[in-house]
């Protein structure tokens, strides 16, 4: 892409408008409506009506804008600006209906639809879990069944609430009886108790979902990094973050917290592991600014939005799937710049 091009949908310069100054939008991109002209666009679901415990998710698009102030662009895991490989906007927020998981839905995937036959690739800020339901059925629709990465402490496959089958807890239940996804490549991370009775997994394992439980990131991250880059050439995927599946210490907040989840620097580090896989859409989900008065959970979402945006720039510079080898390669060749701190000489080896 032209510089011309990059520079139209990138962050405001911070020393035209400092961070603290402008008008909010996701990671300080322009606003703009046409996925025709862009690589990425984040739009907002502010609905938290499928929420089965405190509400609140609603306000999650306006708390990461606001929290986007102190996002960068430059991840030096993979070597590289973000913005500068990917066209990046804010396409608003899509419009939601409060008391309407239905109407709420079709909004959302209507919005999908527009959003890949222009090209670009859908994100979506929530927005509680129900929202994930709207991309899938879009992007399912176009090309097939998915894998899926979904962070959470939760599997989000349990049974009806109050004889309601669709709400946030239901979703990923709902997406495999929707054939929506192909269930063995499903990774459930940060998954974790206490749960309501022995067998609240059982739907997920007769599905063969993984479900990586909270004690394999602890005992092993690296492995489960390893796990996620394994999947590269094993088909499209979708990523899904819940931010449940974070500690609440690191995330208070979010609507389900469960105590024991992933620090932040896990949660950063398996983003991370994203490169190589053919991610069609993201989304980043039960943000609820109003529980964490320091603002910590909505400067970690936007984080994570941009550790995995850097994810997909990676990926596209060195081709999905089988080509992710030489992604490592190239990603290592970067220039570091000159403010990092130099590496140690390697010992010689004897
Ligand atoms: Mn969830």
């Amino acid at each position: 892409m032209s510089k011309k091009q990059s520079a139209r949908f990138r962050p405001s310069s911070t020393r035209t408008v400092p961070r603290f100054a402008g008008v909010p939008t996701f990671l300080r991109l322009p606003a703009h409506d046409n996925p025709r002209d862009v690589d990425v666009m984040i739009c907002g679901a502010p609905f938290d009506g499928g929420t089965t415990y405190r509400a609140g998710a609603r306000f999650g698009p306006k708390g990461v804008r606001n929290a986007s102030a102190l996002t960068r662009g430059f991840h030096p895991a993979q070597g590289l600006d973000l913005f500068e490989h990917l066209r990046c906007a804010d396409g608003g927020d899509v419009a939601c209906i409060p008391m309407s998981v239905d109407r709420t839905l079709a909004s959302i995937t209507a919005r999908t639809e527009q959003i890949i036959a222009g090209g670009a690739l859908p994100v979506f800020v929530g927005g509680d879990h129900t929202i994930s339901l709207g991309p899938l059925r879009a992007l399912a629709e176009k090309h097939g069944p998915l894998g899926l990465i979904h962070f959470d402490a939760h599997s989000d496959t349990f049974g009806p609430a109050w004889d309601i089958d669709l709400h946030h807890g239901t979703v990923f239940r709902k997406a495999i009886e929707e054939g929506l996804l192909r269930p063995r490549d499903v990774m459930q991370i940060g998954i974790r108790g206490p749960f309501t009775a022995a067998n609240d997994l059982d739907y997920a394992r007769k599905a063969g979902l993984r479900i990586v439980m909270m004690d394999e990131i602890r005992n092993d991250l690296g492995a489960v990094a390893r796990e996620i880059q394994a999947r590269a050439g094993t088909g499209k995927y979708y990523v899904s973050f819940d931010m449940d599946g974070l500690d609440p210490a690191y995330a208070p907040g979010t609507g389900t917290p469960v105590p024991g989840g992933m620090n932040s620097y896990e949660a950063l580090a398996l983003t991370r592991a994203l490169v190589g896989l053919d991610v069609v859409g993201i989304d980043i989900v039960e943000i609820s600014p109003d529980h964490d008065p320091s603002g910590n959970t909505t400067l970690l979402a936007a984080t994570l939005l941009t550790e995995m945006l850097a994810s997909v720039a990676a990926t596209r510079i060195a081709g999905a799937g089988a080509r992710v080898r030489r992604a490592t390669k190239r990603r290592t060749a970067t220039p570091r710049p000159r403010t990092s701190t130099r590496r140690p000489k390697p010992r010689p080896k004897k």
